[in-house]
């Protein structure tokens, strides 16, 4: 997003481009300084021990993981890691979780994660999950919002860029995800221009069932344009999903120029209700296609990944029906559906009006069969047959829109950098506010939803120039809080996020907190490796690997010391944390081990896999200042040469003499 303005500048249009680029690079330094008044600070301060009214879950882009902030104090709760590995959990690095990262390209620490989308049930964000797209290597991930840890992730295959993802139907029968680049299908070794004969866009529908548990249901084989973003119908549009498109133009070179000539682009309106009526005629086609499901379970305390080998397809062709175009002004970034599900918002981010579709005029249009042409199947529905409204030059680079309960919406402007409100139905901007500096997405507790719980609205901004003290060449990105409760917006606060937040979900805290786990009960854990007391504690060797099955409780391990271990044996280190008080974590660390620490949960069972280097005497020690005698939780290892024969021995507490 930070690249919108470049495509401003290769436009034909020069002047337009200078304008906005004065716009656009209006940056006074601190323009609202003085605005922040003690009604501002006393509207977002929550006392020492006082809790926020809502959650706030930030995408952390670029980064791979969620922030979890308090609003309206702007305050970090926490990052939990999702698509990379993260040194300070030991997410990713211990063996429990390593298997949460497994795709068909191996073992992938990292991705790009962009769209936090909450579960919902009958339109509403019910607090039970959060899921959040993989850009780069497309996949899915869930997230539990009882321990507030990934639960799952399912890889995304026949996709290249998982962006317009993983917005939700409104019971969370599904998240879709739909490629962002065209990529030959199948997947082979063609030439980059053989585009027009081999590329194709997927987009799919991952099912998620009652427990939380995901797998691709089926998926759609469209033209390889560009799929950008998606939100799902609601209320009488429940049972359709929208797809904004961009380089419809189908090129594969310079798309700054080459994808900007169509006057339109396309919103693909998928009719899934209709997909799953084909998939039980059974009129699809089983195509071979390798993807992983990775889940984490809370009684093994471990992730398997399991390979999948196949997908249904459905085809535009063969399935009439199923998708149709409806041609939008001008490379629609974000879609956007009103609470009531009639109108279909189509943030065209180079068009100087802000489009609105009909969710009626469309099916009317579609009954009286108004196509302006067909392409490879999928209907062009006619333009003024389908359009609804238009918001007559509301500002400059409409990204995204959101909604309250009042009949209002909110739109991002990234070029202007600006939130502009305006009346669904009479679409007639009532209100515009600045923000520093170029926004993308805004967020609005519910604002996706059916039912918006307002209140507040954040903007979360690209550019932080002059906002905070430098930080040298790189500024953490912002967001800021606006109060939406009166007519006129206002800014309350300002605060830098982690990583690039590009979207956010809000939900007030009451659907969370009293569903949020304190501890994991030991007499549940199943794990293979556990110790369920010390008596339980051992060291078993089998060949070149060495399992210690190890206990933490204040201020202790058991065994501390172990001896004959040996140079190039594999050393599991498999720590149960018998504490069962609430937010009473130990950590475990080892001198040298190239993965990362431990961070255990009260009755968790957590494996370290360290492989000696040389031979010595390691300590390890507690990570975790757990207790008075925190810096007294150590222990040693002793490491013997390959061909030693010092006896397998583990012991604590003996006398020593
Ligand atoms: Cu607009 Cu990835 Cu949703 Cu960035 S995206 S802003
Ligand atoms: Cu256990 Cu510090």
């Amino acid at each position: 997003m930070r690249h919108q303005i470049k495509i401003i500048l290769f436009s034909c249009c020069t002047i337009l481009f200078i304008v906005l680029m004065a716009l656009s690079c209006q940056s006074p330094k601190n323009q609202t300084g003085g605005m922040l008044n003690n009604n501002a600070a006393s509207a977002v301060y929550v006392a020492p021990g006082e809790y926020d009214e809502f959650y706030g879950f930030f995408s952390g882009g670029f980064s791979g993981q969620v922030s979890v902030y308090g609003l309206p104090s702007g305050r970090l709760l926490k990052v939990i890691p999702v698509f990379s590995q993260d040194a300070e959990k030991g997410y990713g690095y211990n063996e429990e979780t390593k298997p949460m990262l497994n795709t068909t390209y191996g073992f992938i620490p990292w991705d790009d994660a962009h769209h936090p989308e909450l579960s919902q049930t009958n339109g509403e964000t019910d607090g039970r999950w959060l899921f959040i797209n993989g850009n780069n290597t497309p996949r899915i991930a869930r997230i539990d919002l009882t321990t507030f840890e990934t639960a799952e992730i399912v890889e995304i295959p026949n996709s290249g860029g998982n962006h317009s993802s993983p917005f939700t139907t409104e019971n969370t029968e599904y998240v879709v995800a739909g490629t962002r680049f065209g990529v030959p299908y199948p997947q082979q070794d063609v030439a980059i221009n053989s585009y027009a004969e081999n590329f194709k866009g997927m987009l799919t529908y991952v099912k998620v069932d009652g427990d939380g548990h995901m797998d691709i249901a089926f998926q759609v084989l469209l033209p390889a344009f560009d799929y950008d973003l998606a939100h799902s119908g609601k209320g009488k549009s429940h049972g359709w999903t929208f797809f904004t498109s961009y380089n419809t133009e189908e090129k594969y070179s310079l798309l700054e120029v080459n994808a900007s000539q169509n006057d339109k682009d396309f919103i693909a309106a998928i009719n899934w209700k209709k997909a799953e009526e084909y998939i039980a005629q059974g009129n699809f086609k089983e195509m071979p296609a390798d993807y992983y499901v990775n889940r984490y379970d809370e009684k093994t305390h471990m992730a398997t990944s399991n390979l999948k080998k196949s997908v249904k397809v459905l085809t535009p062709k063969d399935c009439p029906g199923l998708v149709y175009f409806l041609p939008t002004p001008k490379s629609p970034h974000g879609v956007d559906v009103d609470p009531t599900g009639e109108y279909i918002i189509g943030n065209g981010k180079l068009s100087a009006d802000l489009t609105v579709h009909s969710f009626t005029n469309m099916l009317k249009a579609i009954e009286d069969e108004e196509f302006e042409t067909t392409i490879e199947g999928v209907p062009v529905l006619k333009y003024d047959k389908v359009i609804g409204g238009v918001v007559t030059k509301p500002g400059l680079g409409p990204l995204h829109t959101e909604f309250d309960n009042d009949g209002n919406a909110y739109t991002t402007f990234f070029i202007s950098s600006e939130v502009v409100k305006w009346k669904v139905g009479t679409w007639e901007v009532l209100d515009r506010i600045p923000t520093y500096y170029s926004v993308g997405h805004l967020m609005i507790p519910g604002g996706d939803s059916k039912k918006p719980q307002g209140k507040y609205l954040v903007a979360l901004n690209k550019i932080t120039k002059d906002r905070y003290l430098p930080t040298g060449p790189e500024m953490n990105h912002s967001a800021q809080l606006y109060d939406i409760s009166g007519d006129k917006m206002k800014l309350l606060l300002d605060f830098p996020t982690v990583g690039e937040p590009h979207y956010a979900q809000g939900i007030s805290a009451d659907r969370i907190v009293s569903k949020s786990k304190k501890i994991y009960p030991i007499e549940e854990n199943e794990h293979p490796y556990r110790a369920l007391g010390e008596k339980e504690t051992k060291v078993v060797r089998e060949g070149k690997k060495v399992h210690i099955y190890m206990t933490t409780i204040r201020s202790h391990f058991a065994p501390d010391n172990i001896e004959g271990v040996r140079v190039g044996d594999e050393v599991y280190l498999h720590v149960t944390n018998l504490e069962q008080d609430f937010d009473v974590p130990h950590g475990v660390a080892v001198q040298g081990a190239r993965n990362a620490e431990l961070l255990i949960m009260p009755g968790q069972t957590e494996t370290l896999l360290w492989k000696p280097q040389k031979e010595g005497v390691y300590p390890f020690y507690c990570t975790d200042f757990c207790s008075a005698l925190h810096q007294e939780m150590q222990g040693y290892i002793r490491v013997s040469s390959a061909t030693s024969n010092t006896p397998l021995s583990w012991s604590m507490g003996e006398s020593e003499s």
